[in-house]
This record gives C-alpha cells, structure tokens and sequence, in this order.
C-alpha cells in the first residue's frame, strides 16, 4: 500500500484547498514543507523574518481572496509571525500560519523550541489547532482554509509537530477533503433594504463611505453602479481606494473632514466607524448623525453609533439587492443643493492650500513636492504600498487609487514594517504591474532587509524611502554633547546603498529636480531599486488629524 509522509501531505492539502503562495523561514521541523510545497506547485518564497513571511501571507490573502501560508519553524520562528496574525486579525484579512513545533512524543519534557504555541496563536485567530496525527492532515487543511475565508476573514493557525510533519501513513488512511469554494454570499434581510434606500432618500447630507471590506468582496462593478446611479458623493477609507476610481467626480476625498462633520447619515459599505473613522463620534462627526451599515459580520453593525439600517451580508450581493431596488424604483439625490455646493466649495479650498507645497521646489524637499513627482509617475494600474507616519498619510491623499486592491498599508493596526513584505506579495501576484513602496525612513527600518527577497526573486520593486532622518523627522546633525533624541536616526543615511548590496540599483535624491528622473530609471532599469529622498525634517502636513507620536488631533 502507498505510503505518504507528513509533509507532502501539508503540501498537497495547502494546494488542494487552493493555496498558491507560502512565504515563511525554513529550519527544523519545517524544511521538508517548503520543499513539497515546491513539489505540488505552490510558489515558496523565502523572506528574512518570519513578521515579514505573515505580513506577505495576509496580503494575498486580501488580493486574491484565497489565504496565503506562512510556514516558520517553532519558538522564535512562530512568536516572530504573531504580528502577522495581529495584523490580519485586525484587518479582518485571511491567512494561514503553519507552525512547526516540537515533537508531540517530546510534549512537556522542554524540548528544542518547545513554546506553547497554540494558546499564543489563539487571540488572534479564528481558528487555532495542533494537528495531531498525519491521517487527519486534510481534515485540517480544510477546515483552517475554510474559517480564513468564510464569513468575516481572519488568520488562523495550524501547529505542525515534528514527528507528524516526518512521520507518514497509509495514503488511503488520509481522507481528502474537496476544494473548499468560494465563501457563500449571504443576501441581506429584503426589508433592511427597503429601509436602507428610504434612510437615504431622507438624508440632506447623505455620504457613502467604502471600505477595504467592499475591495475584499471584489464588490467594485456594483458600489459603481451603485454610486452611479444614486450620484451619492462618497469617501473610500485607506484601502478602500480604487474601489471606485479617486479621480470620480462624486469622490469627496480633499475634503474628507468636512463631509465626515458634515454628513447627516452615513451609509457605511464594509467599512467601520474605528479609530481610522473617529469613531462615528463628535467633534469629527455631527452629533446625530445617522448610520446605515453594510458588513459581513453583523456582530459590527452599530459598533460606536447604533445603526438605523443594519445590512448584514456580503458587500457585493447587498449592494447588487440595493441596484435592483433602484432600477424597480429610480431615485437620484439632486443634483443642486448646499451640500454639492458646500463639498465642492471644500475641495477648490483645500486645493489651494496645498497647491504652494506642491509648487515649492526647495531643498531639502516637503513631502507634497516629493509625492507629485512619485504620483505624476505612477501608471494608472500601480499597486501602491506605503508606511510612515506623514509619509503615509500625505501620500495617500497624493497618490492616487484607480483600481480596487491596488494599495496596501499599515492598516487597522497601523503597522509600521508591514510595507516591504505587501510589496513582495503584490508583485508576486500581479507580476506585470508597477508596483512601488512608499516608506518613511523609520517604517523601512523594520524590515529593510527584504529588499534582498525582491532582488533574489527578480521583482522589480521601486521602494521609495522619503527620508527625514527619524520617526516623524530627525536633525541633520547628530549634536555629540546631547542625547540622541529618541525620534532621531544617522542623518542622511544612506539607504539606498542597502539593495546595492545584494545587485538592486540605489539612488539618493537630495535636490527636487533629480527625484522624477531617478523614478524613471528606476523603472526603466527592470530591477529592484531603492530610492532614498531627502526630505524637510521640518516638512509636515498642513493642519494634524492625527498626530502618529502624540495621538492627538
Ligand atoms: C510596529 C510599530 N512600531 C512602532 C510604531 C509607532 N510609529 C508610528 S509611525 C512610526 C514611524 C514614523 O516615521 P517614518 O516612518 O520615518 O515616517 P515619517 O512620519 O517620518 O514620514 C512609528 C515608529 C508603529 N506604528 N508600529
Ligand atoms: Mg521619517
């Protein structure tokens, strides 16, 4: 009878339940996965720190929809990926740890990595389990697959003990599981529809607000549709950008404070009234505002304001069910009132208080003068990722989104060290698109050495370090009678010289003028390139919404 060992079993499950990518960190017990891995098809990619390997599994998972692995060994291997988890979970994105961990026949006796590793996954996870016998491998591929995706996406784990991943059994003792499908499309409640549409046919001040939860339900064609045919104005969340296109003329996004004050009901289409939303709360919302909220996880809907609507289903079905309520009974909200007035009054003013930073060519740089060049070079299907404190939150009011699932960030859990690994994964998914990382100085520090992945792999990654010399900017000159100042880095570093080291193209860009042609040979070289910009340590944004060191607005 033919045999099958632990770990082409893993493997072959992985692929079954249409796991494409595993990124991870090989060592004992684990190397014999990464090698079957290989063998059934499934694209392994090596990274350099396990947080980066659960980083990059979580962005495939939000890009395709299917989990991406990350397979690290046990103890440090596994603790060093639980950022991941925590960045997944808080994203509500799907992934699947695999962890190897010591011998089941070795359980207690302080063997090599012993770690209680399933309890620590457990926070973090919708689901957590020891695998416990190689014959039940698939039973448990299947199931962790399935939780990721089903319902609200989230991480899980799966621990992988030695002498399970190298012992083997009777293939036919190991029952296959089908390809679990695509996660089931709940419809939302007919009568909650209804009310939805007549919620908004009363609002003065109505505003749409997408969230990364509609990219995830690949609902683009309907919120379109949708937007479209209601000419609601609207305003995309950080990654729910390119949902609809941010150059649409119904996108309130230069003048998000106002319509987030502003709006008397907002209609809330998979995204959630946190910290990235202020809450739902005054002084940033109206006091009485009012909430329609589409989610896929109805325990959400009324989290912080209580919901008038609640819309608890998949983003794409609900939003199709409220398109077909609309073509049996059109309504437009009008074209002439105060609160088109009021919006496109906001956006010229904000245009022209940004415009003189954009214009202004000094050096060293601001931030909106380095940003338009990276912008004004970006091809419309760029895959953008980006970390920082200003950097980040100027460069996504700067660089544009035209397609859903085209930019990554720190996210709910404002990451700092997630923008490298998002790249990896972007462009190991979409291998023909531009993809770029726009990373503050700090944020790149975190995982700066995964710029040797993307050399090794042949990706050619433009990653853009605007460089202020510290967390929120640092002095040029490092004062040695002083204390170094916490926020502050080595002045004028020069990290572009980092990817130098493993065959990247490095460039440092001091002055204005050398920085669009730097990006265009960049792109033009077809090889991973850094691009190290100084920036103003003075440069802020125009007036703070939320200050990253002090948390206040
Ligand atoms: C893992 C993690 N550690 C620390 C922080 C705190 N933090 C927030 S932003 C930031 C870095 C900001 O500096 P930089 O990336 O250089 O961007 P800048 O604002 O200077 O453009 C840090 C360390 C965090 N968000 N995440
Ligand atoms: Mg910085």
């Amino acid at each position: 009878m033919a045999r099958i060992d632990g770990a082409t079993l893993i493997a072959r499950s992985l692929k079954q339940q249409g796991v494409e990518y595993m990124f991870g960190i090989v060592g004992i017990p684990v190397v014999p996965i990464a090698f079957a891995a290989q063998r059934e098809g499934i694209t392994y990619i090596g990274m350099r720190h396990e947080q980066s390997a659960s980083y990059a599994a979580q962005a495939v998972g939000y890009l395709t929809g299917r989990p991406g692995a990350c397979l690290v060994v046990s103890g440090p291997g596994m603790t060093n990926a639980i950022s991941g988890l925590a960045n997944a979970w808080s994203n509500r994105w799907p992934m699947i740890l695999l962890g190897g961990s010591s011998d089941i026949a070795q359980h207690g006796m302080g063997a090599f990595q012993e770690a209680p590793q399933v309890e620590a996954a457990r926070p973090w996870c919708k689901y957590a389990a020891e695998v416990d016998r190689v014959e039940r491998i698939p039973y448990y591929i299947e199931q962790a697959v399935r939780t990721s995706i089903y319902g609200r996406p989230g991480p899980v784990y799966l621990d992988l003990p030695g002498d399970v991943i190298s012992g083997a059994c009777d293939d036919e003792a190991a029952p296959r599981r089908p390809r679990v499908g695509d996660a089931p499309r709940p419809l939302a409640d007919p009568a909650a529809v209804e009310a939805a549409l007549a919620a908004l046919r009363s609002a003065e001040r109505p505003l749409v607000v997408v969230g990364k939860g509609a990219a995830y339900a690949r609902a683009e064609d309907e919120v379109r549709a949708f937007i479209e045919s209601t000419q609601l104005p609207f305003l995309a969340s950080p990654m729910g950008k390119g949902v609809l296109p941010d150059d649409h003329t119904l996108s309130t996004a230069p003048a998000r404070s106002y319509v987030l004050q502003n709006a008397d009901l907002v209609f809330l289409v998979g995204a959630r009234l946190n910290w990235i939303m202020h809450f739902g709360l005054p002084p940033r919302f109206n006091p009485d505002v009012r909430v329609v909220q589409l989610d896929i996880a109805a325990e959400e809907i009324g989290t912080n304001v209580p919901a008038e609507v609640a819309l608890a289903g998949d983003a794409r079905a609900v939003t199709a069910q409220l398109n077909a309520a609309l073509r049996a009974s059109p309504w437009q909200f009008g074209a002439e009132n105060t609160w088109r007035t009021g919006i496109a009054k906001k956006i010229e003013e904000n245009r022209a208080t940004t415009q003189p930073l954009f214009e202004d060519d000094s050096t060293p740089m601001n931030y909106y003068r380095a940003l338009r060049d990276i912008r004004d070079a970006l091809p419309r299907d760029a895959i953008v990722c980006s970390e920082g404190a200003s950097t980040m939150d100027i460069g996504r009011t700067v660089l544009p989104n035209f397609l859903p699932r085209h930019r990554l960030d720190a996210g709910s859990f404002g990451t700092m060290g997630v923008g490298l690994a998002f790249a990896i994964a972007a462009q190991a998914v979409h291998p023909g698109k531009r993809v770029v990382a726009v990373e503050g100085d700090s944020a790149f520090g975190f995982s700066g050495m995964e710029v040797e992945v993307a050399c090794r792999y042949n990706m050619p990654i433009t990653f853009i370090i605007l460089n202020n010399n510290g967390i929120g900017g640092g002095p040029s000159e490092l004062d040695p009678s002083r204390p170094v100042m916490p926020t502050a880095y080595v002045p004028n570093a020069r990290y572009e010289r980092v990817i130098e080291a493993f065959g990247g193209e490095g460039y440092f860009v001091e002055r204005p003028e050398e920085l669009r042609p730097a990006i265009e040979a960049s792109f033009a070289s077809g090889r991973p390139g850094i691009i190290n910009v100084m920036i103003s340590a003075q440069a802020r944004r125009k007036p703070q919404q939320f200050d990253w060191l002090t948390r206040q607005a």
